[in-house]
């Protein structure tokens, strides 16, 4: 791609990420320092990780030395999505490579996990990285689905590491990849590779987090281009007063995107997911809760409104997310052209009533890992036909359909993320220059400023249970859903009925990089809910 840069690009360039002091001064010197090691919920996983788990919880210290006295040679590979802030990972673990010793060296694998089974890979130079440092996408070596499992495609994974002579391997990706990750790192260890392998927590979902981990990156920055982009919507909505807008959100299963957007704009209604599946609502009934709107809204003479929708709310409709589950099933092993007729009456029957167009989405490619690809299923169509459908005769009804999902993910990092990156890449170089392995990268006290973080490390293996994928067995890291008891949707439940009358919108606007702290500085609505 060509380099030539914008006014804008040209003025963020040169930011300058902020940090807690120990992580920017000397990430060269720093030591780990040894914490519990956290239970393991799942007893299976110990005997599938034998040589990798049971390890302690990370923290570090300054040290007066560098730590390594050997040029390390380290990996990195963007996996899945696209996430703002990933550019900064690398960025920051060139930087933390290079503290530790000069002539450490980084290679990008291309293309994501199978970039490293066809061991293609590109140096990352100090000069290749610095046009990418603040600046959104994964186009500085690429991203891929692959997925790399099997004694094959582990062998082939570590020869690659063998034949660059790797020290270490940075995995960045959702949960999916960290759990790769974990499979490396337990492989290779077992198999006598030099190569440690560390995890970079990263989704726009916000679905990989835990007691290390408070959120993934690229969480903040695509919330934030979705709430701009629906407080402009909501403007639209209040200015021409004829539409209703139903607007479907990434961020695959869980809500938290959806649920973050509704708490920085205030629309008329938000759809979570979570709770459609807690109340085992059927589908007529989810549709219902948006007519009822529709039509209190027109009786107050409001024949507008905006509608949240998560894009995976069609898998928490329990009879839906029951055939969901069983085609994922059947697909594993049989053409889709076969796999209706395979079907249990129940399922056969939700199928049938289900409109064509999205019955033949549900049927459409899993991606790598086995899970249907909610981001091709028009699930605000289908709630805006069935809505239209219910209140017929009833209220003047006009609607627009809106998917916002790419438009997030490739945007400029926020400073929230492109701080945030640039802190994980040197912790990730910190693991790897004290020898550590099958550890995932993290940050805890995030909604205090970026100099107050305490950056650590969690053995992956503490966040693995087994699920059935394929059909089969496997360990993954639970999806962390929205808590339904917890701090951000009871702030939202707490609120949402006044939205439904009030027009309360919000207009948070666009991400800004130049002004005051509150304004550039400013974390999610979720880490400020949960921090209380
Ligand atoms: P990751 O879990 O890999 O970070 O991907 C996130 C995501 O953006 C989801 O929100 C979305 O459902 C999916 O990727 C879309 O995948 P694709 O880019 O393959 O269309």
């Amino acid at each position: 791609m060509n380099q030539d840069r914008s006014i804008l690009q040209r003025h963020r360039a040169g930011y300058v990420p902020k940090g807690p002091e120990l992580l920017l001064a000397r990430p060269g010197n720093l030591r780990v320092v040894e914490g519990e090691a956290p239970a393991c919920p799942d007893p299976d996983i110990s005997g599938q990780f034998p040589h990798s788990s049971g390890k302690p919880v990370l923290t570090f210290r300054d040290g007066v030395e560098p730590v390594s006295t050997a040029a390390l040679r380290v990996g990195v590979v963007l996996s899945g999505g696209q996430a703002p802030g990933g550019h900064n990972v690398i960025a920051g673990l060139l930087d933390g490579l290079l503290a530790a010793h000069p002539d450490s060296k980084l290679f990008g694998f291309l293309a994501g996990p199978g970039g490293i089974l066809r061991g293609e890979t590109v140096e990352l130079t100090p000069e290749v990285v610095e046009p990418y440092r603040n600046t959104g996408g994964f186009d500085i070596i690429g991203s891929g689905r692959d997925k790399i499992e099997g004694d094959q495609q582990l062998q082939a994974a570590m020869n690659s590491c063998a034949e660059l002579k790797l020290d270490g391997l940075v995995v960045i990706g959702g949960d999916d990849s960290n759990t790769n990750a974990a499979v490396m790192a337990e492989y290779f260890l077992a198999h006598g590779s030099r190569t440690s392998v560390i995890g970079v927590p990263k989704t726009i979902d916000g679905d990989l987090m835990n007691d290390w981990v408070e959120q993934s990156f690229g969480f903040d920055t695509a919330t934030k281009v979705y709430s701009e982009l629906i407080g402009n919507i909501c403007r639209d909505a209040h200015s021409a007063k004829k539409y209703w807008h139903f607007i479907k959100l990434m961020g695959r299963s869980a809500s938290h995107v959806t649920l973050e957007c509704a708490m920085q704009i205030r629309p008329d209604v938000t759809l979570i997911g979570e709770e459609v599946e807690a109340k085992g609502m059927t589908l007529r009934q989810v549709a219902g809760t948006v007519v009822d709107a529709v039509i209190r809204r027109a009786e107050a003479g409001r024949n507008y409104g905006v509608c949240l929708v998560p894009e995976g709310l069609i898998e928490f409709i329990p009879e839906v997310g029951v055939l969901i589950r069983r085609l994922n099933d059947l697909l594993a092993k049989h053409d889709a052209d076969k796999v209706v007729g395979m079907l249990p009456a129940d399922s056969a029957e939700v199928f049938k009533e289900l409109p064509e167009g999205i019955a033949r989405q549900l049927l459409i490619d899993r991606d790598s890992h086995g899970n249907v690809q909610v981001s091709r299923i028009d699930t605000e169509k289908l709630l805006l036909e069935l809505a239209a459908e219910q209140v017929k005769g009833k209220v003047k009804f006009s609607s627009q359909a809106h998917f916002f999902g790419y438009e997030g993910r490739c945007s400029a990092p926020s400073n929230f993320d492109a701080d945030y990156t640039a802190c994980l890449g040197r912790i990730a170089a910190v693991l790897l220059a004290n020898g550590r392995t099958g550890y995932m990268c993290g940050v805890r006290q995030l909604s205090d400023p970026a100099t107050d973080w305490e950056p650590c490390a969690v053995p992956v293996t503490a966040l693995l249970h087994t699920e059935t994928r394929h059909g089969e067995r496997k360990p993954v890291i639970e999806k962390a859903l929205v808590d339904l008891d917890g701090p951000v949707f009871q702030a939202f439940a707490r609120q949402r009925e006044s939205w439904v009358l009030g027009d309360c919108y919000l207009f948070p606007g666009p991400i800004q990089f130049f002004g005051p702290a509150e304004v550039v500085d400013r974390s999610t609505a979720t880490l400020q809910l949960r921090s209380v």
